[in-house]
């Protein structure tokens, strides 16, 4: 993906100073260790790309694509804390590296000083991005709740789970173009379409982490295989597969999914073969291609060169075949 180059290297230099560590070193070392993990920058990618796609110099979104990121790193650092997670890209969590508490206020801190970024604009543009920000920080947690309540539901229907994922993840992608028409001062409705792009892609972008979580390669996914089955996770996958396996497989899923053995091996095998065999895996494969072209079409209407459009199309395509 050669044409993204210039946003990476933009933001690598700036993602360095924006967390130098000061005192004390115990909230700030964690913040830089985090980010130094590196990790796709995807979503500060989209908001330069997306301003630079409306002839805007896209330095201009720095602050704002430094925000989105700063909140997501956050948002892992917790999201860790609560799945008792020992990995994250292929390293210790902050949590297992340092502690507990350490992971919380560090966390906290970041979540300040993304919105400390969004200082740099003019009052009516910093009204625009704060408020765009606050919405959808409060949808992430929206959607971070459920994913707890539904750990210890057994009637989550696939349309619960969908809504769950769109608020968990999806919006802040969405959230993150948006943030780059905002800056550019493209018009409201070019802003929405594209914030319709990046929260459809962000549906599909979840659908693929899930399946990755349980068909990718822990060295380059950079997370425990098999997490979301150890943690009793009813993913999309996991919910096609009840509906789709016999009563006596679904009963075994079912069970499976209501213990936490010691040793996980067994549970992780059983579970992944019934996710094959009930064609829940391939499912969730169509799911993926299903909402990656529901992205695409939303750029039908947006004013951009149809080149730009081919690029986000090419993003996507790229995106959907990560094994990462
Ligand atoms: C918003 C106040 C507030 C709290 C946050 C912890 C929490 C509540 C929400 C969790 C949100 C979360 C971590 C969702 C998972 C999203 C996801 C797919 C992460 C993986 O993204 P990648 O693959 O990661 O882009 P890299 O490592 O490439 O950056």
């Amino acid at each position: 993906m050669e044409f993204l180059s210039k946003y990476q290297t933009a933001l690598q230099e700036r993602l360095v100073d924006t967390v130098l560590v000061k005192e004390p070193k115990q909230l700030y070392e964690p913040i830089q260790y985090i980010v130094s993990l590196g990790g796709k920058r995807l979503r500060p990618i989209l908001t330069l790309m997306t301003c630079d796609f409306f002839e805007v110099d896209f330095h201009k979104a720095m602050n704002a694509a430094l925000a989105v990121e700063l909140f997501h790193n956050f948002s892992l650092i917790h999201d860790d804390i609560m799945d008792r997670a020992p990995m994250r890209r292929g390293e210790e969590t902050v949590h297992e590296k340092w502690d507990l508490n350490t992971g919380i206020l560090s966390g906290d801190a970041m979540l300040i000083l993304a919105y400390q970024l969004f200082e740099s604009y003019e009052p009516t543009m910093f009204q625009e991005l704060a408020k765009l920000f606050s919405k959808t920080a409060l949808e992430v947690c929206e959607g971070q709740q459920y994913d707890v309540d539904f750990e210890t539901r057994d009637d989550v229907s696939l349309s619960e789970y969908i809504h769950m994922i769109d608020c968990k993840t999806a919006v802040l992608l969405g959230a993150a173009m948006k943030m780059g028409a905002i800056v550019a001062e493209a018009s409201e409705s070019c802003s929405n379409h594209l914030y319709d792009f990046g929260r459809n892609l962000g549906i599909a972008f979840q659908l693929q982490d899930d399946y990755l979580d349980v068909f990718g390669n822990s060295e380059s996914f950079g997370k425990q295989i098999g997490g979301d089955i150890i943690s009793n996770k009813k993913t999309f996958m996991y919910l096609t597969a009840i509906e789709k396996s016999s009563a006596s497989e679904a009963e075994t899923l079912q069970h499976l999914f209501s213990i936490s053995p010691k040793d996980p091996s067994d549970k992780i095998e059983t579970v992944t073969r019934i996710l094959v065999a009930s064609g829940a895996a391939e499912a969730t494969q169509n799911e993926i291609e299903r909402y990656t072209q529901k992205a695409f079409k939303c750029l039908d209407r947006v004013a951009i060169s149809s080149e730009k459009k081919d690029s986000l199309r090419l993003f996507g395509d790229w995106l959907m075949q990560r094994t990462v």
